[in-house]
């Protein structure tokens, strides 16, 4: 696409404006004159070959914009009987370059807003700019309107008529159509009138539909009154601010296009999500927050950075007001549906604008995207992200998996609630779960090369940490086999607990017979466990069994200040009281003396204390440890029953999930 810009006459009405120069070298604001503002919108907007028809002050103008130095091959064609002729004449003298390209075809005296242009280049067919919203002006275009299509285009035209400006986009095959009657007019010597003269003639060939841009600045400049009318709307619209909101750690060019979309609005300030909200809707971000701010300050067209703390805009919107928020259209359906509508909610009550251009889902960036996905899976990334979340958010939640499938619904599974989106943090492989799905008990019976094969189905499809149930870590000279195995993988966290010989599910309690281990040896094998490991990020965590076995609360602050000493990196405190009470107690007393190590809880039995609360309390880590085991295994049963009480397997559908929804749990690659 070419454009063709009309800078040869003489601009007499502007009056001793236009002594030393032509027009469109008039200044409109303190940065910029009509041409200069012009070519800056048509590289913003991609275009590079320019045709500027010249003859009043043809070097001047020549000279002026190459002093420009803007990335745009101009051609500069002059009109020898500019002060003569029409522009339908300079139109003819540039005809060689203007032949078989779409063209953008505008008056060298018109000012325009980029939304205007936008619209104008979007618009499919060949058009030309009108207002609905504009009364019709006495001297200037009109557009007569016939059947939706423009029939004529003069300034006598009342009837059926809009407020025309002559800013057009021509397909080239329409352009032709026009262009040869324009050359038809000139070699009969009819060159002092309108090139629209010889387009209305061919109207019915060369299809021009109305471009509406409403109130949306689009006006020539004639007259002085004219230039401080729309220099007073230009330093408005110089004003202007955009606001768009990031998450990502890398910039491709699909970002770069968005961008310049919406530099071309206004001021641009780019909003980056805080870590936190970025791993509240995707996982945690392998570029720090730091990283991701610096990478916008820097980018050109960026003019200010801010932080954005949540998935609401509605903080910084209301902060910051900005006339436009730009986004891509992906956000009208999916979760992001009702961040979208608290947008425009916000924006409405001060009148900001929503724009939002189609989201691209070119392949390129879908493979970018997974391969961003598989790094994030690699071990030495996937190990350290437990800690950096417990750093970052002061209390992580980790949700059961016991398979491939179990891995997936904790990695996928989010919640929009109050402008919020939730998640679970990291994934718990349950010894219990594990055994369960097995159908063994849960007593160190399924050895460790088939725990390792559970976590390695998880780890394939999934990207959250593992912290791992690794039951009494078993033999001390054992113990430490493990831990590095486990660090290989890229696990995060392996819990062990204070027990010895042959351990039962905690949940039994004092029901069934269970050996706590003594301090000594436990210790000893929390200091094997830290000096085998070979990463500083991995942890682990010593559980401790004393309010399990009744021994009382002395006897867990005891073993919890010995643990930790010994190098525990996390202390777990369990109980299977439905009254929270004694965690509380235990929690109270250990942050009394021991505010960093992290606590882990399994609320199993005392689940009516809300995530909120365990935070407030000094809690870390919420295991939720079994909770898709129980309610997987009675759906199941009940299917079963239902076939096999039917013969058949129809009554059972309305219970089962779709084979469609089942397979888009699972990812492609
Ligand atoms: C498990 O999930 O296997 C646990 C937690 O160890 S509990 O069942 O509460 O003991
Ligand atoms: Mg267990």
């Amino acid at each position: 696409m070419k454009a063709l810009i009309l800078n040869s006459g003489l601009g007499s009405r502007m009056g001793v404006i236009t002594k030393d120069h032509p027009k469109c070298m008039t200044e409109i604001s303190y940065k910029s004159t009509i041409l200069s503002r012009q070519l800056h919108q048509l590289v913003s907007f991609g275009i590079k070959d320019v045709v500027i028809t010249t003859g009043y002050y043809d070097q001047v103008l020549e000279d002026y914009c190459n002093a420009l130095h803007l990335p745009l091959n101009i051609k500069f064609v002059n009109n020898p009987l500019y002060d003569k002729t029409n522009y339908i004449y300079s139109i003819y003298c540039a005809k060689e370059q203007l032949k078989d390209e779409d063209i953008i075809l505008m008056h060298g005296d018109l000012v325009f807003e980029s939304l205007a242009m936008e619209a104008v280049i979007d618009c499919p067919k060949s058009c030309m700019a009108v207002s609905s919203t504009s009364p019709l002006p006495e001297k200037d275009f009109k557009a007569v309107i016939k059947d939706g299509r423009i029939e004529k285009v003069g300034i006598e035209y009342f009837d059926h008529a809009m407020a025309a400006q002559p800013l057009y986009k021509l397909n080239k095959e329409d352009w032709n159509i026009w262009l040869d009657n324009i050359v038809k007019f000139c070699e009969s010597d009819n060159r002092k009138c309108y090139a629209e003269n010889a387009f209305n003639e061919v109207s019915d060939k060369c299809k021009l539909y109305p471009c509406d841009v409403k109130n949306m600045l689009c006006a020539e400049i004639d007259t002085p009154e004219d230039l401080e009318v729309v220099s007073k709307k230009v330093a408005e619209i110089n004003e202007r601010t955009v606001y768009m909101c990031f998450s990502t750690e890398y910039i491709h060019s699909g970002h770069i296009a968005i961008i310049n979309k919406a530099r071309r609005l206004g001021r641009l300030i780019v909003g980056v999500l805080s870590d936190e909200a970025v791993s509240s809707f995707k996982r945690y971000p392998l570029i720090p927050f730091a990283e991701r701010k610096a990478l916008f300050e820097n980018l050109a067209g960026v003019e200010r950075v801010v932080t954005q703390d949540t998935l609401s805009y509605a903080k910084v919107l209301r902060e910051l007001k900005p006339d436009y928020v730009v986004h891509g259209n992906d956000w009208c359906e999916g979760f992001q549906k009702p961040i979208r509508q608290e947008v425009c909610e916000v924006l409405a009550e001060y009148g900001g604008k929503l724009v939002e251009y189609p989201y691209s889902n070119s392949p390129q960036y879908k493979e970018l995207d997974a391969a961003h996905r598989a790094e994030a899976a690699m071990p030495d990334v996937r190990r350290g992200r437990l800690r950096k979340l417990i750093n970052m958010k002061g209390l992580v939640t980790a949700m059961e998996a016991h398979s491939g499938i179990t891995g997936l619904i904790v990695e996928k599974t989010t919640v929009l609630q109050d402008g919020k989106t939730y998640q679970f943090d990291a994934m718990w492989v349950s010894s219990l779960c594990d055994s369960t799905a097995k159908g063994k008990p849960d007593i160190e019976l399924v050895d460790m090369t088939s725990r390792f094969r559970t976590i390695d189905d998880i780890m394939e499809v999934t990207t959250k940490p593992i912290i791992f149930d690794g039951d009494t870590g078993g033999l001390t000279e054992h113990f430490v086999y493990t831990v590095r195995s486990l660090e290989r993988m890229g696990v995060s966290m392996i819990i062990i607990e204070d027990k010895t010989g042959l351990k039962k599910n905690s949940l039994f309690g004092n029901e069934v017979k269970q050996t706590q281990d003594s301090i000594e040896h436990f210790c000893e094998k929390i200091r094997a466990g830290k000096h085998a490991q070979k990463t500083k990020e991995f942890m682990i965590c010593a559980r401790i069994e004393s309010l399990i076995l009744e021994r009382g609360m002395e006897d867990a602050l005891t073993r919890a200040m010995a643990f930790t000493e010994a190098g525990a990196d996390a202390i777990m405190i369990h109980s299977r009281k439905k009254d929270p009470a004694e965690i509380f107690e235990f929690v109270e007393m250990f942050r009394a003396k021991n505010t960093t190590t992290p606590i882990v809880v399994v609320p199993t039995s005392f689940n009516t204390v809300t995530e909120q609360e365990f935070k407030r309390r000094g809690v870390n880590v919420v295991i939720y440890a079994n909770q898709l085991t129980r309610t997987g295994f009675p759906a199941m049963q009940d299917a079963a029953r239902t076939i096999l009480e039917n013969h058949r397997a129809k009554e059972c559908d309305d219970k089962c999930m779709s084979i469609k929804e089942i397979i888009t749990l699972i990812p492609e690659e």
